[in-house]
């Protein structure tokens, strides 16, 4: 029986008189044409979505043609949107493939909100962050965490693409929008400039002592390092639901690389058949290479490489080995409901 049900026709009429004369002290009472405050479980306007390679790369290429990169203004990106949402690529996060082309400077700014970019296809690009630099290949996660100033410069002799995710529809529903642009159009480098991966970028050992920073101290988590820890965890049993995973970490807690946003690293092999599952929780794919296939609700997906999915929160979901292996990079924003209490899991038996 729903709340409603319970509301007689003399105690709706109650409940109207009172409510007219509430409006103007802005309080309310609950009306039986409210929507719910709870439903059982999540009703979610969030759609699972599959963006083929083969549309988005003809798109990216008159974005880096036809789009100019202007000088304090919006980078040059492809946004993933999700048709269930106003903006955005899930609730929590924007996915967007953003395009440099030789010589340009994607100029300096900082914003709340934490970042995340992982190179897709190309070389000879740097991006500074908070006066660190680093080059980006092919396959390297680079974070730029909330306020850390960031700029990127293109050296390379063509185009390149990287999937930026930021967590902009949760700063901006928590009311946190801050941005500010840098005063010149690239920051200055710092002495050393790679600090960060110099003290902590073996993955493996770090300034001795060290337990706690405010930020992870780490920014590039390079494509070598991350393949080889995720190519040897293949040797234990597979995992039932993802087959072969890894999570990025941050170097000195063990905690997620990002406040908000965990990265994954993964492997389906051929033969697999993943268990299914539902979390709270939402997470966008990036195929890098191989194929296989997920079932989300009654959607059925055929990825490949350079294909993306998303998935909404509560929806069942399970994963299929193709005919190659595959290796699949992930963004989810589980560290954000974990550490508010909202992580709920559920596995199919
Ligand atoms: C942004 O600042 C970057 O700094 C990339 O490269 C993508 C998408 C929306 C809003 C800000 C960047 C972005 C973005």
């Amino acid at each position: 029986m729903s709340i409603n049900e319970s509301i007689t026709p003399e105690d709706l009429a109650a409940r109207r008189r009172l409510q007219a004369d509430l409006e103007r002290y802005n309080c309310r009472v609950h009306q039986p044409d409210d929507p719910p405050v709870f439903t059982r479980d999540p009703k979610v306007d969030m759609q699972s979505v599959h963006w083929r390679w083969s549309d988005l790369a003809p798109l990216l290429d008159r974005l880096g043609r036809e789009v100019a990169l202007a000088a304090d203004g919006p980078r040059r990106t492809l946004r993933l949107h999700n048709p269930g949402l106003p903006r955005g690529t899930t609730h929590t996060f924007w996915a967007s493939i953003q395009v440099i082309n030789p010589g340009e400077v994607a100029t300096a700014h900082r914003h709340s909100a934490n970042a995340l970019r992982f190179i897709m296809h190309g070389a000879g690009a740097w991006t500074n962050v908070g006066g660190e630099r680093y080059p980006m290949s092919e396959g390297d996660l680079v974070l730029t965490p909330a306020w850390a100033f960031h700029d990127h410069v293109h050296l390379g002799a063509e185009p390149m693409i990287w999937l930026d995710v930021l967590d902009l529809s949760l700063m901006h529903m928590l009311r946190a929008t801050f941005f500010e642009p840098f005063p010149q159009a690239e920051q200055p480098v710092k002495s050393v400039p790679d600090d960060g991966f110099r003290r902590f970028g073996s993955g493996l050992m770090g300034p001795p002592g060290l337990r706690s920073a405010s930020a992870n101290p780490l920014l590039p988590y390079t494509a070598n390092m991350a393949q080889n820890a995720v190519r040897q965890a293949a040797g234990l049993p597979p995992d039932p639901f993802d087959d072969v995973i890894l999570e990025y970490r941050n170097p000195v807690d063990g905690g997620p690389a990002l406040r908000t946003l965990a990265q994954t690293l993964q492997l389906i092999r051929p033969g697999f058949v993943g268990r299914a599952r539902r979390h709270t929780g939402s997470k966008l794919y990036y195929v890098m290479r191989g194929n296989g296939s997920t079932t989300v609700g009654d959607q059925h997906f055929e990825w490949r490489a350079g294909d993306f999915m998303a998935i909404a929160p509560w929806a069942w979901h399970r994963h299929r080995g193709g005919t190659e292996e595959a290796m699949l990079f992930q963004v989810n924003d589980l560290p954000a409901l974990q550490a508010l209490g909202y992580d709920r899991e559920e596995g199919a038996d």
